[in-house]
């Protein structure tokens, strides 16, 4: 398998720890596409994903899987159980819930306000509106706000095990650092799980 990434950004990020966290990385030839100079716009880059975004996930087959969610289900279904994308019809549902929450709440809401509201990734922004990313830029407030209270008393967004909507949230607030919007002071229950978090070896994939 390979990944097509570039590695500082965050949904690679997502890509890269669920890898991590069923063992796979040694299994997968990760080659970096370089986003700042544009080459995930070029064509051989869009055959794989014509959306223009990293990461893509390309089987031996050939078979490309983008977005981090498809890729997550792959990669948690190709190793031993399923620990990151649920069992029961009850869990997968949660975590698909908390999960897309993570990622219009924070995780996009933050790279809405880089795109919009600062340089982004200047000639390459087809349009910028600066007040909607500074609007974007109060939803992640209040999207980290909210995964405080869903935090309270829990391990990890879903309890006791660390599943899908971690990883997306955990790559949220990488870009938030990135940008310096910073993590609420009480939001403490967020601080103490992102350092969680942050200390499991896959963060640092
Ligand atoms: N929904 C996509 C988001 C992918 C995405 O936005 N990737 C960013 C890097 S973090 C990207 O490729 N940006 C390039 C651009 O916006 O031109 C996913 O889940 O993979």
């Amino acid at each position: 398998m390979k990944i097509y990434e570039f590695r500082a950004f965050p949904n690679p990020l997502r890509a890269r720890m669920a890898a991590a966290e069923k063992g796979l990385t040694d299994r997968i030839e990760f080659i970096q596409v370089d986003v700042p100079n544009g080459e995930h716009k070029r064509p051989e880059f869009l055959q794989l994903n014509p959306v223009g975004k990293v990461p893509v996930l390309v089987l031996d087959d050939g078979t490309a899987i983008a977005e981090c969610t498809a890729i997550t289900e792959y990669l948690d279904h190709s190793a031993g159980t399923p620990v990151l994308t649920g069992e029961t019809a009850q869990q997968r549902a949660q975590i698909h819930m908390l999960q897309r929450r993570a990622e219009a709440l924070v995780l996009d809401a933050a790279s809405d306000y880089f795109h919009h509201a600062t340089a982004g990734l200047g000639k390459l922004e087809p349009i910028q509106i600066k007040e909607w990313g500074e609007y974007q830029r109060q939803v992640a407030i209040r999207g980290m706000h909210y995964f405080d209270s869903v935090l309270r008393g829990r391990r990890y967004v879903m309890g006791e095990q660390l599943t899908m909507p971690d990883i997306t949230l955990f790559a949220g607030l990488a870009l938030i650092e990135l940008l310096q919007i910073g993590i609420p002071e009480t939001c403490t229950n967020l601080r103490g799980w992102r350092d969680r978090v942050g200390q499991r070896p896959s963060a640092s994939a």
